[in-house]
C-alpha cells in the first residue's frame, strides 16, 4: 500500500467543496489515514514549494495557500500516489480533463482545489512535513476485500 498527501487549498474551503471533494476520494475506495486542518506559514510553504521559489507567483502561491486554513489528508491504496495525481488532474484548471477533480471544479492556474503528491519519494517527504507519525492512522477498512483481489496487495 502506498500513502499520499492531499492538501484541499484555501480555495476548497471558501467555495464549501471541502465534503465533496473527500467524497471523490472516499468514492474511489482510498483509505483516509489521516486529516486535519492547518494554518499553513511562510516557512512550511518555502519547503513544500521550494521548486517554484524562483517562480514570478511565488509569493503570490505562498500568500494564497496562508489566505485560510487547509485540510490535510493522508490517503493510502495500491498505486495511490499515481491513482491520486490521475484523480486530480492537470495543474491548470482550464486544461484539466473533465473527470478530474480539477476538471470538474476549477478554472484557475493557481486556484486549483487541491495539492497531491507526484511521487512516492515527494509523497514520504510531504507526509512528514504535515503530519506527525501518531497523526497516521493504521485500520483495516471492513470492506478490504470487496475493494481489491485477496491478491492483490
Ligand atoms: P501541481 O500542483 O499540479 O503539482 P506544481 O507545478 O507543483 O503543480 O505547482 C504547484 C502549485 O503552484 C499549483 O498547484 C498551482 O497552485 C501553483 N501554480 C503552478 N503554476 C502556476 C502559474 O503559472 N501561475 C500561478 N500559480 C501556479
Ligand atoms: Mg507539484
Amino acid at each position: 500500500m502506498e500513502q499520499t498527501l492531499v492538501l484541499l487549498k484555501p480555495c476548497t474551503l471558501q467555495r464549501g467543496l471541502v465534503g465533496e471533494i473527500i467524497n471523490r476520494f472516499e468514492k474511489k475506495g482510498l483509505r483516509l489515514a489521516g486529516m486535519k486542518m492547518m494554518q499553513l506559514t511562510d516557512s512550511i510553504l518555502n519547503e513544500h514549494y521550494a521548486h517554484l521559489s524562483e517562480k514570478p507567483f511565488f509569493q503570490m502561491l505562498k500568500d494564497s495557500m496562508m489566505s485560510t486554513p487547509v485540510i490535510a489528508c493522508c490517503l493510502e491504496g495500491i498505486d495511490a500516489v499515481r491513482v491520486v495525481r490521475a484523480m486530480t488532474g492537470a495543474t491548470n484548471g482550464r486544461n484539466a480533463d473533465p473527470g478530474t477533480i480539477r476538471g470538474d471544479y476549477c478554472v484557475s492556474n493557481q486556484q486549483n482545489i487541491v495539492h497531491a503528491s507526484d511521487s512516492l519519494e515527494t509523497a514520504a517527504v510531504e507526509l512528514a512535513r504535515f503530519f506527525k507519525p501518531e497523526e497516521i492512522f493504521d485500520y483495516t477498512p471492513s470492506n478490504r476485500n470487496y475493494l481489491y483481489a485477496l491478491d492483490e496487495h
